[in-house]
């Protein structure tokens, strides 16, 4: 079984879809391990966005991941970072395949309602960041 960090982003819980969003989960097999809710810092979105720093979209960014609250969760299931991937769709909506997340809900290719970690060493890192204090 695989882990991924999952972030519900301001946009999205703004619109009233986090229960959707998690609906789209669940129903592909993935399960809900850890979840908290809360408007983080910028210094935490830095943090959380490392490997983003220096790139023209990053304060923008940064501006947009704390302007509100957001949904962190832990989400677990066979190959779940690829899956997830998939679900959420390509960071541009336009390009989006039909049915994913972002073609369904995401404004445009910053406001794109969800994150998901990329690999399996950005997975432990984020997870540690966002629920080093749980014992799992
Ligand atoms: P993804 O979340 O699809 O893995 P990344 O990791 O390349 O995308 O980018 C992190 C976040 O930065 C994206 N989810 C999106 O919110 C924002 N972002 C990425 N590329 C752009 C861009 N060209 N313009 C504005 N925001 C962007």
């Amino acid at each position: 079984m695989e882990k991924s960090l999952v972030l519900i982003k301001p946009d999205a819980v703004e619109k009233n879809i986090i229960g959707k969003i998690i609906d789209k989960y669940e129903e592909n097999g993935l399960k809900v391990i850890a979840l908290r809710m809360e408007t983080i810092s910028k210094d935490f979105a830095c943090k959380h966005y490392e490997e983003h720093i220096g790139k023209s979209f990053f304060d923008p960014l940064i501006a947009f991941i704390t302007k509100g609250p957001l949904c962190a969760l832990i989400l677990e299931g066979e190959n779940a970072i690829e899956k997830i991937r998939e679900i959420n769709g390509s960071t541009n909506p336009e390009v989006a395949e039909e049915g994913t997340i972002r073609k369904l809900y995401a404004a445009n290719n910053r406001e794109n309602c969800v994150h998901a970690s990329d690999s399996p060493k950005s997975a432990e890192r984020e997870i540690k960041l966002w629920f080093g204090n749980l014992n799992l």
